[in-house]
């Protein structure tokens, strides 16, 4: 097992990759910006150490400055969390390069996914239903008009550098597909250096349902289950739960079973999501997969009862699953709030100090976070300030303890998301499970 691990992040991730650490025995370095010095991950690790400025292409995203700060601990492991450095496959080959093991996936495994156009070919090639669509890469206008005539109207188009909703045209029609093909391309090779896309059908009022995954350097591979994502706002996640409403005893089986083979059939190896778009009839289509811990993470550790982050350690410490997909127990159903320093109706953000903390305790619930009272929220990075997670055994009963958790959440000095949790808790369209990405489209409106 490894001695010690730099944690190459901040906030909440970098205090959960902390906790596993030191339930495992090992010891922990942070590295941290200027704007973190006083940061509870630099208080809970062994060492600190500050990397730079405090926007992140100085600081979490600067490359030299983390393996030298790797270097000088003499650590055995790098943990990226996520965001950041998490996906970034020429960090992860550096750090092997520096004989220090990069806690996550291959670096070919990161690449292969970070190309989504490739991620696709590579999942349908191992039996994952794809969304209909062009094979590969689209060269030619006159390709896309032909495709789009094979598919059917309407289709989108995505640059195969893009993701989590960057970089997305949609046409109607025939008139419509001219000018997303060329705006798309266009601004693809503006946003990501890449003009290359692709194209598929649109499925117009889908669910984003995510299965999660882990395998271990020695191609076993199981799945963990669904995250019901769709309550979501400009491709940033709101609310995750898990189970999801919409997913049935027996479509958790075939998501999990396609998910699994894929990834035993691409030697995948440490924790992994495969996104899906779910058709209001069940059918459901890959999307993308996220080679790193997710945001989410702990809705699945809650109804699993298991420590995702731990399974990350020990997997890329070169240990076995302890666990078989059989000796797998669902219990229960779990949802997490995002609790962001935002305006709570025009999402606008609100750094500033906390002037005043109460943060829910009590049965079923669960808080990772990095602020205290008195703490200064930075304007410089993601504005998640706290991520409460409740567990219950219905999620009826989930519903009302996340209630009333929230209820009993003081921050003051500055706005939170809170609020519009609260809200959304109260619609009967999300009591009834009847959400999809356009949930928050009618909500707020
Ligand atoms: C789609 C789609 C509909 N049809 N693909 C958005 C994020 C990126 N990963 C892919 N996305 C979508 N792809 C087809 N063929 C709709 C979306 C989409 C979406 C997906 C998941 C969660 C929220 C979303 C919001 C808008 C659009």
């Amino acid at each position: 097992m490894f001695k010690k691990i730099l944690i190459a992040n901040r906030g909440e991730i970098a205090c959960r990759v902390i906790w596993a650490c030191r339930e495992l025995g090992i010891k922990t370095v942070a590295v941290h910006s200027e704007a973190d010095r006083d940061s509870l991950h630099v208080r809970f690790a062994d060492e600190a150490i500050c990397i730079g400025p405090a926007p992140s292409p100085k600081s979490y995203l600067n490359i030299p400055q983390i393996i030298s700060a790797a270097e000088i601990t003499n650590v055995d492991a790098i943990h990226p969390g996520y965001g950041f450095l998490s996906e970034n496959a020429h960090f992860a080959e550096v750090c092997r390069e520096c004989n220090i093991t990069f806690i996550g996936p291959s670096p070919n495994a990161i690449r292969m996914m970070g190309d989504k156009s490739e991620a696709k070919r590579t999942m349908k090639a191992a039996g994952v239903p794809v969304t209909p669509g062009s094979d590969g890469l689209i060269e030619y206008e006159e390709e896309a008009v032909k495709e789009a005539e094979r598919i059917g109207y309407p289709v989108l188009i995505k640059a195969t550098a893009g993701g989590g909703g960057r970089g997305m045209r949609i046409a109607n029609n025939r008139q419509e597909l001219t000018s997303a093909y060329q705006t798309a391309r266009a601004e693809a090779e503006v946003a990501f250096k890449n003009s290359g896309v692709y194209i598929e059908k649109y499925i117009a009022n889908p669910r984003h349902i995510e299965v999660q995954v882990l395998g271990d350097n020695y191609g076993n591979v199981i799945h963990m289950g669904e995250r019901e994502c769709s309550v979501q706002r400009r491709h940033q996640k709101l609310i995750e739960e898990s189970p999801s409403p919409a997913v049935s005893y027996e479509l958790r089986q075939e998501m999990g079973r396609v998910a699994v083979e894929a990834c035993k059939r691409i030697g995948y190896s440490n924790a992994g999501t495969i996104e899906f778009l779910m058709d209001e009839d069940g059918s459901f289509y890959f999307m993308e997969m996220n080679t790193r811990i997710q945001v989410e993470h702990p809705v699945t550790e809650l109804v699993t009862v298991s420590d995702l982050v731990a399974a990350q350690i020990r997997i890329a410490a070169g240990e076995k699953l302890t666990e078989s997909q059989d000796e797998l127990m669902f219990v229960g159903h779990a949802i997490e709030c995002r609790i962001n320093a935002e305006d709570p109706v025009t999402f606008t953000p609100s750094p500033g100090r906390i002037t005043s903390l109460n943060l829910p305790t009590g049965p079923g619930v669960r808080v990772d976070t990095a602020i205290y009272n008195g703490y200064f929220v930075p304007p410089h990075y993601d504005s998640l300030i706290a991520k409460v997670i409740v567990h219950s055994r219905t999620r009826e009963r989930a519903i009302a303890r996340m209630r009333r958790a929230l209820e009993a959440m003081v921050v003051e000095g500055i706005k939170t998301t809170i609020p519009m949790h609260l809200k959304i808790l109260n619609d009967p369209d999300f009591q009834s499970g009847n959400i999809s990405t356009r949930f928050m489209e009618r909500f707020m409106s």
